[in-house]
């Protein structure tokens, strides 16, 4: 049933449907996730399509990139930061993730929450003009420039490119981005093998989902060979925002409190 490039990633060890769960409850899990993520994903469809024809004005992007680096930080981690919330309120609807231990809960969480929101950017991401949702309009990479982090926000366009080609449902996001939040290999968990039994549920789920329209195993392993350029990517945060700490320690300890909670 699996191809041999989803057991390279090791995402998918396990991921049969063991012998005791039923289609029935596959589809309660599909169900369930599908609900919260819909329930939480901060805008909706709609929503998005109607923004994506607000785009900024080549004055209001030459402003934000006249911005101080300080000032453009604090704007990005306020908006990631609220994104948060929204991940967290998602995790705790899904079935399970509340029974875990409040420490696993806490490492789950940490660890994958930046991963998620990688994934669920492409619902805010426009690819035939490269503009991502920005505090209310949609704008390229260039506005972004007063950061000073270049390759990061470039390898976010570029995920953010690549995961548009493979024209994710929301059906097939919301279980992708349960699985990634529910990764049983996140350092220092203490019940990894109940996160194990969630994520292999899940995994079933999205792929008798994918089943409904594609191949399963050829967009399943696709979509799991982007997680190795989403970790680049979270190291990558965390490098630099290491370096702006040191380098504006006043700024930084005004960062939104969930924002540092989450990356420090
Ligand atoms: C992701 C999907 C969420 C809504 C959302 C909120 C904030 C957005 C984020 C999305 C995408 C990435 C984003 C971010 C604000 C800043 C960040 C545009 C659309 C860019 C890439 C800058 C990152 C800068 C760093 C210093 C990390 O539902």
């Amino acid at each position: 049933m699996l191809e041999p490039a989803l057991l390279a990633h090791g995402a998918l060890e396990g991921a049969q449907l063991p012998p005791d769960i039923s289609v029935l409850e596959i589809d309660r899990v599909a169900q369930n996730v599908v609900k919260s993520h819909l329930e939480t994903c901060q805008y909706t469809t709609e929503e998005l399509k109607r923004l994506a024809w607000s785009l900024y004005s080549p004055e209001e992007v030459r402003a934000l990139q006249s911005k101080s680096c300080e000032a453009m930080w604090q704007q990005c981690s306020l908006q990631i930061s609220n994104a948060i919330q929204y991940v967290v309120e998602f995790a705790k609807r899904i079935d399970g993730f509340m029974e875990l231990c409040q420490n696993d809960q806490i490492i789950l969480l940490k660890a994958g929450c930046l991963e998620v929101l990688l994934i669920r950017m492409i619902r805010a991401f426009n690819p035939l003009n490269n503009t991502v949702l920005f505090e209310g309009k949609f704008g390229g990479m260039q506005m972004f420039k007063s950061l000073g982090c270049d390759d990061l926000i470039g390898a976010i366009f570029e995920l953010g490119r690549t995961l548009c080609r493979l024209q994710l449902s929301d059906e097939e996001l919301a279980l992708f981005t349960a699985a990634v939040l529910l990764s049983p290999d996140r350092p220092w968990l203490t019940e990894s093998k109940k996160v194990q039994k969630l994520q292999d549920k899940i995994y079933v789920a999205l792929q008798h989902e994918i089943q409904k329209k594609h191949s399963a195993e050829d967009k399943l392993s696709k979509m799991v060979s982007k997680l190795p350029l989403m970790k680049t990517i979270c190291n990558l945060h965390l490098d630099k925002l290491e370096f702006f700490r040191l380098v504006h320690p006043e700024t930084a300890m005004n960062f939104p409190p969930l924002y540092k909670e989450v990356f420090n």
